[in-house]
């Protein structure tokens, strides 16, 4: 079986379920196992805050009344997914109300911890969450939040209509609390490499002696398709090199996909592939288990250097009595009788979209009471840094709206008419550096081709972003080391840009394709990534048809809200360059050329920003 197999990887990281304690256990019951160390036991016992069966109750509430609002929302839509919803309630339940750091009041605060359903189809579980935690709305143009509800009842009741704020996957920039568009299985944990690293970008960058103003964690939910998806493979592999211990990816390990069981399609030891890959593994093998997945939760906050992945064994549509562990659980609705039937298996009233006030309360009392109380002591800390740090405390200032400093194009310089002319990916790599020294947070990289799309960036101060103890650059560094994984390039670029970063990346446009998931993701959430291709067009003769980029440009012109730019000269570089960066909300394709192309005398011709 996959338990026995992951078991017998020999990875000392997997914890067999035998020597785990899990729930209160009864001290005649420690007796009978001989084998244990007691001494042990009971003193692991003395940390343990034991709960008690109130409490238990009320936990259970919270995750049922979670699974409830799946059931209901997808029958109510009559489309949708409510097998995964429901068995993953009691992992979004421990990680939401016993461990994230996160205001519902303001889901803007640039500190929180960030959440990714990574499976978007799953998102009645975020909604729901969203819903019971009280996350408010935000006015999307100041970034401020509202009084009003991100989702109230009634928007849950039209999950999957025109307009809804229950889209059918979370929408970025259309609900308040989804961090990122999901649904293209691979994109939202190869976005949220990009969320860690923009946490240690941060944090390198911003914290000071006595201020710790960045430490925040992502957490991911992942299904079996986003650890098949190859870009989820890409991120990972980063990630571990990358050593970002303030990432956890819990993967719902159901074993079920839409055509049948996961055996059909994949026999990898996925744990043994995580700790290749420099990840620590957990294990929980029960998702009802919300006392084991605290622990795992609590477990990868104290690890340091390696990101975690949590292998969490579900069933899902737990509880329904004809539809658990089987794929028609996992994209139809289960049907009136049997969310009845479940409904009583839960001990849960037969009654629609009921949300009891004691859930409530018992969620917000926790993690509501617990973000509160860390955002208000980082307001505090944030006022004494401002004193302190002013420059620095003004640039979060700008980040946090989408501004850019003043000065920002006070080293642009304009080039002078030239027959002989330049690439315009020379004049793009000048361009770009006049533009990120003055753009403090402008940072990007290539996929192994910066010496050839010349995306370096090299004033002083502009390092390599690489773990401090390689010794070869910091996490402050603004010039990444992608590797050959374009995909996740793009994906963790967009992760980065939600994160309030103004990210670019490069590579040959030809090698566009192997990006177009997160290109399209990019206008479709509406962030400012920059997406560099050079060796433009036929000018690559000598590479042959492989290298040439000919159905690109109408591939990247065709993708609504991205903005492609082919400048003909320097100046037309320089002018572009200067626009995009103004853009808040739209992603910008630059494509440029190997050859060199004359640089125009303007006296001659038009102004070189007269197009735009
Ligand atoms: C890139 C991509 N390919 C295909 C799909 C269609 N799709 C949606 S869910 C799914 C697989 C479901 O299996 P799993 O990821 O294990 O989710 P679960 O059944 O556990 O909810 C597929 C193929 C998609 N959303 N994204």
């Amino acid at each position: 079986s996959r338990h026995a197999r992951i078991k017998g990887s020999g990875a000392r990281h997997l914890v067999p379920r035998a020597h785990r304690i899990s729930g209160n256990v009864p001290c005649t019951t420690m007796k009978a196992h001989q084998n244990v160390d007691l001494d042990l036991l009971f003193h692991k016992a003395k940390d343990r805050k034991f709960v008690d069966k109130e409490t238990a109750e009320k936990d259970n509430m919270v995750v049922n009344c979670l699974r409830c609002i799946a059931m209901d929302c997808v029958q109510e839509a009559n489309s949708g997914h409510p097998g995964t919803p429901m068995a993953l309630a009691p992992v979004a339940y421990a990680l939401w109300a016993r461990i994230l750091k996160y205001d519902p009041i303001d889901p803007q605060w640039m500190n929180r911890d960030r959440f990714v359903l990574s499976c978007g189809h799953a998102s009645t579980l975020i909604y729901g969450l969203i819903h019971l935690a009280g996350v408010r709305n935000i006015m999307p143009e100041q970034m401020t939040s509202t009084d009003e509800l991100s989702i109230t009842l009634d928007d849950l009741k039209k999950f999957r209509q025109h307009e809804s704020r229950c889209p059918g996957h979370p929408e970025y920039r259309w609900t308040a609390g989804v961090e990122t568009t999901t649904g293209p299985l691979g994109q939202g944990v190869a976005n949220s490499v990009g969320m860690a690293i923009a946490s240690k970008w941060y944090a390198a960058t911003y914290n000071k002696e006595g201020f710790e103003m960045f430490n925040y964690n992502v957490y991911v939910i992942a299904s079996d398709g986003d650890l098949q998806e190859g870009v989820s493979h890409e991120a990972a592999s980063l990630a571990g090199h990358l050593r970002l211990d303030n990432l956890v990816w819990i993967w719902d390990n159901n074993q079920i996909t839409i055509e049948g069981n996961t055996a059909w399609a994949i026999s990898e030891d996925v744990a043994t592939r995580f700790i290749a890959y420099g990840w620590n593994v957990l294990r929980v093998g029960d998702a009802n288990d919300v006392d084991a997945l605290t622990r795992a939760l609590e477990v990868f906050k104290r690890e340091k250097q390696r990101p975690t992945l949590i292998v969490v064994d579900s069933h899902i549509a737990w509880g329904a009595p004809t539809k658990q562990d089987t794929f028609s659980a996992h994209g139809a609705p289960l049907g009136e009788s049997e969310v009845s039937a479940t409904k009583r298996i839960y001990g849960w009233p037969d009654e629609k979209f009921l949300v009891p006030e004691t859930v409530l309360e018992h969620f917000r009392g926790q993690m509501a009471a617990r973000g509160g109380k860390s955002r208000e002591a980082w307001k505090e800390l944030m006022e004494k840094y401002r004193a302190q740090y002013p420059k620095e405390a003004a640039q979060l200032d700008l980040i946090k709206a989408g501004k850019l400093p003043d000065d920002w194009a006070k080293h642009c310089k304009e080039f002078a008419a030239d027959p002989k002319g330049m690439a315009t990916r020379q004049s793009g790599s000048i361009c770009l550096n006049y533009i990120a020294e003055g753009v403090p947070w402008m940072l990007g990289g290539s996929a192994d081709l910066s010496t050839s799309c010349l995306t370096t960036l090299k004033f002083p101060g502009a390092d390599d972003f690489m773990p401090p103890m390689t010794g070869w650059g910091n996490y402050s560094g603004r010039n990444f080391h992608f590797g050959i994984r374009e995909h996740a390039m793009g994906s963790i670029c967009n992760g980065m840009a939600v994160s309030g970063l103004r990210p670019f990346c490069s590579t040959f446009m030809v090698f566009s394709d192997y990006m177009k998931p997160p290109v399209r993701l990019s206008a479709i959430m509406e962030i400012p990534s920059i997406w560099v291709y050079t060796h433009d067009s036929i000018g690559v003769g000598e590479d042959g048809p492989t290298h040439q980029p000919i159905e690109h440009l109408a591939m990247l012109r065709s993708i609504p809200g991205l903005h492609t730019y082919r400048p003909c000269d320097a100046n037309e570089v320089l002018e572009m360059y200067k626009h995009i960066t103004t853009y808040k909300h739209e992603p910008a394709a630059v494509v440029l050329s190997r050859q060199p192309l004359v640089t125009l005398d303007r006296t001659k011709y038009g102004s070189a920003a007269g197009p735009l």
